[in-house]
């Protein structure tokens, strides 16, 4: 059977009435920025990208309070050059970024809000593990010509789109527009994103979690009892033994999930709560919700559906428990039984 490239499959999407021109563009857009971050990453010492940002010797800090890597602005800068002249955006907002950025006049505005976090896990580049770019597209309301924040701040079930490329030993696109999920795989000799599993599918049932254990003793009792159940392995009350993986890269823990399951838990601690969190809802969370509901799995906060938040701002940090249906039920449950809501 002949491969089936991106802009085919994009073609086929119209056709079906699943996405508009518009939005066919945009993803086509975004992808062909992704490929230039994917060569820019590649490149690693050679390149002179690695490395913190800032060149007169200053630290530059983003606008989560977080050292940039030079990586994390050169794929910013990418992505905002990119997605500025094709007419298919109304405005951007990215994780390195206070504020929206605006289309310039001289460029045609389309109807689309399109976020993303440009290069997440940066802080793994150095070592040479796996990191990735995640994007989320909205409507622009209707009316509005200078998107401001508040424009933004719609639930993630109003996602027009989502996806993530992560730069690995592959670099490869999972994408959805909400009829299921798919993947794509850059050949890098032709230059293109070629579709290799259509309608992804993610087991319900696990035995392969994801966490941060070193903060374990910061977190709230529920989840304490929940991973000690699954730390007790066969002779606990789940039955059975799990093993774990940490990353430490969202991209590259989600897309193991999304290639043979499992869940990934980034829950709400002592050190955190104030923030409420650690992911980001816009950049992080929402999206990956997306993709992993429209491959079968589920997303809570551990109280509430991720796509259901209400957002409060551009930068708002969430809980994120996603991945294998089941397994996300049982560790909500363990924490809806505790709030004594359930
Ligand atoms: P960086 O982009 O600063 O490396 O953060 C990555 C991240 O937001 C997410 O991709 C990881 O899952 C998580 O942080 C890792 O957090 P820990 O530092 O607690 O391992």
């Amino acid at each position: 059977m002949q491969p089936i490239s991106l802009i085919q499959f994009l073609i086929e999407a119209r056709r079906a009435g699943h996405i508009n021109a518009e939005l066919s563009l945009l993803i086509e857009v975004v992808a062909r920025a992704c490929k230039r971050i994917a060569v820019a990453t590649s490149k690693g010492a050679l390149g002179g990208v690695l490395g913190m940002a800032g060149s007169d010797g200053t630290q530059s800090i983003n606008v989560q309070g977080e050292a940039q890597k030079k990586l994390d602005v050169i794929s910013n800068e990418i992505l905002l050059e990119a997605n500025a002249w094709g007419g298919h955006l109304a405005a951007c907002a990215s994780e390195e970024m206070e504020d929206p950025q605006q289309i310039p006049d001289r460029y045609p505005k389309g109807n689309h809000l399109l976020m993303f976090d440009p290069l997440d896990g940066s802080s793994n580049i150095d070592v040479n593990i796996s990191v990735g770019t995640i994007f989320s597209v909205l409507h622009c309301p209707d009316g509005v010509t200078e998107p401001k924040a508040e424009h933004f701040l719609q639930p993630g079930t109003e996602q027009l789109a989502a996806g993530y490329v992560v730069y690995g030993p592959a670099t490869v696109l999972v994408l959805t527009f909400g009829h299921g999920t798919h993947e794509f795989t850059l050949d890098r000799e032709v230059g293109s994103f070629v579709l290799t599993r259509r309608n992804v599918r993610i087991p319900e049932q696990t035995a392969e979690f994801a966490i941060n254990m070193s903060n374990q003793r910061h977190w709230q009792a529920p989840m304490q009892r929940y991973i000690g159940e699954l730390l007790a392995g066969k002779s606990g009350p789940r039955g059975k033994d799990f093993n774990m993986r940490w990353v430490a890269s969202m991209v590259a823990d989600v897309h193991r999930i999304v290639t043979r399951g499992g869940v990934f838990y980034y829950p709400l601690d002592a050190e955190i709560e104030k923030q409420g969190g650690k992911l980001r809802l816009m950049y992080e969370a929402n999206p990956m919700a997306f993709i992993v509901e429209q491959a079968g799995g589920a997303a809570s906060t551990g109280r509430q559906r991720i796509m259901e938040l209400q957002p409060t701002g551009l930068h708002q940090r969430v809980p994120v428990f996603l991945g294998s249906k089941d397994e996300v039920e049982v560790a909500t449950n363990c924490h809806l039984q505790a709030d004594g809501t359930h």
